[in-house]
C-alpha cells in the first residue's frame, strides 16, 4: 500500500512537472509571438520623417527603413542593406521600379535613380514598413 502511494505521488509530481513545462513553453512563445508583432508593427513611414538629403545608404534595422525618407539627385545610386536577421524587400507601392528579392541577413540591394520622381516603397513580408525616394532633376549646367 505504502508502494502503491509512492508510486502515486510519483506520477503527480511527474505530472505537475510536465504541466508546468507545458505552461511556460505556451507563456514564452506567447510573450515571443507578441514581441515579435510589437517589432513587426513598429514600421517606418516617411511621412512622419524629415526629408534627408546626402544619403545614399539606407539600413533595414528593427523592421524600419533608417532613414525611411530621402532625397537624392537624378542618377545617384541608392543601397539599401538589410541588418535585421528577418527577410525584407524593396518593393515599389506601384510599379516595379523597386523589386528586390528577399533580402537576407547583411544582403544589400542597390538602385540608380534616373527619372526624378517621388518613389514609394514598402517590404512586401511587412507593408509596415514603408519608405520614400524623392530623385530631383539634375541641376541644369552652367
Ligand atoms: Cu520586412
Amino acid at each position: 500500500m505504502k508502494f502503491v502511494l509512492i508510486g502515486v505521488s510519483a506520477f503527480l509530481v511527474a505530472s505537475a512537472a510536465v504541466v508546468g513545462a507545458v505552461i511556460m513553453v505556451m507563456g514564452m512563445s506567447m510573450t515571443m509571438g507578441g514581441h515579435m508583432a510589437m517589432m513587426g508593427g513598429q514600421g517606418s513611414n516617411p511621412d512622419e520623417e524629415t526629408p534627408v538629403q546626402g544619403v545614399t545608404q539606407v539600413r533595414i534595422r528593427d523592421f524600419a527603413f533608417q532613414p525611411a525618407n530621402i532625397v537624392i539627385d537624378a542618377g545617384q545610386t541608392v543601397t539599401w542593406t538589410n541588418e535585421d536577421n528577418i527577410g525584407h524587400t524593396l518593393t515599389s507601392d506601384e510599379g516595379d521600379a523597386l523589386d528586390s528579392e528577399i533580402l537576407g541577413e547583411g544582403e544589400s540591394f542597390s538602385f540608380t535613380f534616373t527619372q526624378p520622381r517621388e518613389y514609394r516603397y514598402h517590404c512586401t513580408p511587412h507593408p509596415n514598413m514603408q519608405g520614400l525616394v524623392t530623385v530631383r532633376a539634375p541641376l541644369p549646367s552652367p
